[in-house]
């Protein structure tokens, strides 16, 4: 089993060898999921986040009070800090409508979000469509393979093909949105959500796991937690605390294998 290190020197996308990189030099796997509605409170815990976090991943339509400088100076805090902007957009239309969601509208996503993520729902040519606005802009693309939710269908055959369908488009699209590793294929990098310390569910059908359990039971690589360290009294404790466990975890799969 090779270090994120070893797997950064494999990858050809920059945001892959930038955040394979990264993680090994900050030690950390943690992505924090910052779903606020509330562009200062978004600019604010990205800040105190900044440290601990290989990823913060946004909901940006989710913002009241979005403006362009919103992003502006999201970019600063995530140059500043070393982490990467993941924003959580599940794209799931027909190429031509996908493609136009991620390049125009308000939000001009390709501009500012090194690294998004789509359905795979929708066939290949979508994803085709994305890599076509994203790779020139030096994006990179996550496929939800996997989701965390109760009942979901994201499972069997159609996780099989979202694998298959990555591979076809390995230059743009460098991981995956899963609950288990998927593929051997070192270049890969497995996103697991769906993650707090007490385990359990919320009560609109959201699954938890720990840290442990994703990391070394399940084989995956970085983990996503939003209302485990957003809601905590002290965030930048409850921060490292997350970032401390996933690392551990970590060494642990690695020690092991
Ligand atoms: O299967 C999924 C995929 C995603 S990206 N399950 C998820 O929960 N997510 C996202 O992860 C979800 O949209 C939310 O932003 C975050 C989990 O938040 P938490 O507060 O439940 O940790």
């Amino acid at each position: 089993m090779l270090t994120y290190l070893e797997r950064a020197k494999l990858c050809n996308n920059p945001v892959a060898i930038k955040l394979l990189s990264l993680m090994d030099a900050k030690k950390t796997n943690l992505s924090v999921s910052v779903d606020v509605t509330r562009k200062e409170e978004l600019l604010s815990l990205a800040n105190s986040l900044g440290p601990s976090i290989c990823v913060l991943k946004t909901h940006i339509d989710i913002l009241e009070d979005f403006d362009n400088e919103t992003v502006t100076m999201l970019q600063q805090i995530a140059k500043q800090h070393n982490f990467i902007i993941f924003e959580d957009r599940k794209f799931a239309d027909i190429g031509n409508t996908a493609s136009l969601q991620y390049e125009k509208g308000i939000y001009h996503i390709a501009d500012w979000a090194q690294l998004t993520n789509a359905h795979s729902v929708a066939g290949a040519d979508s994803i085709a469509s994305l890599k076509k606005v994203g790779l020139q802009k030096n994006n990179a693309m996550l496929l939800v393979a996997e989701m965390s939710s109760q009942g979901n269908l994201a499972h069997g055959y159609y996780t099989a093909e979202t694998v298959q369908m990555a591979s076809q488009y390995s230059d743009f699209v460098i991981g995956f949105i899963c609950q288990h590793k998927l593929t051997e294929n070192p270049t890969f990098i497995h996103f697991t959500p769906g993650i707090k310390f007490s385990g359990g569910e919320d009560a609109q059908g959201q699954q938890y796991r720990t840290p442990h359990q994703a990391i070394v039971e399940a084989g995956i690589d970085i983990i996503i937690v939003g209302r485990g360290i957003y809601t905590a009294t002290s965030i930048q404790h409850e921060a490292k605390k997350y970032q401390e466990a996933g690392w551990e975890a970590y060494l642990q799969k690695m020690s092991l294998l």
